[in-house]
């Protein structure tokens, strides 16, 4: 571990106001082009599968990643400062149920502001509960201004959705528009409002999502199909966060067209 208990409280009193915190230079920046080495050969094939119709507007791509020997790696999704950070947000026992990936190319343009999840009890007209579904986000190489970072808004994750919305359009909440470097690990309430940025640079800008979420939530529209021969060789830690997602047999992993649409919240 790398941080103190006292760190990961300050961490996760941090995400509570804000919706997010950054973990610097938290994964090793080899181990990651290993990884974006890997990934090229998967979006090549999502966006023949998707060209007509991208699925997350114009030239960016979901892509869902396999959880094989390099993806399916617990040194990053079984880190200990990342689960300490998120029992302190979630709850004991969270459940990770995502592992996939958003990429815009040139061409790629500014999304609509949203959030990636409605409001827990939408009855109640607010969204001032504590954290329930989260998002780990980490990119396969530099994000900086041209090549499509996250804008995000801070403290919109317990606001009603509708008051975020027209405080951002009277332009009364900051932007934030994030530059992480390779190896840089965010932690956010997909509630807060965001969107997606241009991609201007001939380079895909990939961004990892590890989809956590508290021990009872469940969330049908996403799934890890962890191989039989991963299973057998999980963790008792690994073995709890993945316990919702089905275990298939080796040949039947490869078969993934997952896509994922809405964003409109
Ligand atoms: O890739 C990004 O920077 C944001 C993507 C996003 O928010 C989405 O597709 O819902």
């Amino acid at each position: 571990m790398r941080y103190t208990a006292a760190e990961h409280d300050a961490f996760a009193h941090d995400f509570n106001r804000d919706s997010l915190v950054i973990l610097r230079d938290h994964i090793p920046r080899a181990k990651l082009a290993r990884w974006a080495e890997a990934f090229t050969p998967l979006l090549q094939s999502q966006i023949a599968r998707e060209k007509d119709s991208p699925s997350r507007g114009a030239q960016r791509f979901y892509v869902t990643l396999p959880f094989d020997d390099l993806f399916g790696d617990p040194e990053i999704y079984e880190d200990r400062d990342l689960l300490s950070i998120l029992q302190r947000i979630a709850g004991p026992e969270p459940v990770l149920c995502q592992l996939a990936s958003d990429t815009p190319l040139k061409g790629s343009d500014y999304q609509p502001w949203h959030a990636d999840t409605p409001a827990l009890f939408p009855e109640w007209g607010t969204n001032d509960t504590p954290s329930f579904q989260l998002a780990v986000n980490f990119a396969l190489c530099d994000v900086n201004d041209d090549n499509g970072p996250f804008e995000t808004t801070f403290g919109t994750h317990r606001m009603n959705k509708q008051d975020a919305m027209d405080r951002l359009a009277r332009g009364e909440l900051p932007i934030h528009r994030l530059k992480m470097r390779m190896g840089d690990v965010m932690i956010r309430d997909v509630r807060a409002v965001h969107r997606g940025t241009p991609n201007t640079t001939g380079q895909p800008r990939p961004m990892v999502v590890l989809g956590y979420s508290r021990r009872w939530y469940v969330r049908p529209e996403v799934q890890i199909r962890v191989p039989q021969s991963q299973w057998d060789k999980l963790s008792p830690i690994g073995r709890s966060l993945l316990r919702h997602n089905p275990v298939v047999s080796d040949a039947q992993a490869l078969v993934t067209e997952e896509t994922y649409r809405n964003f409109a919240y």
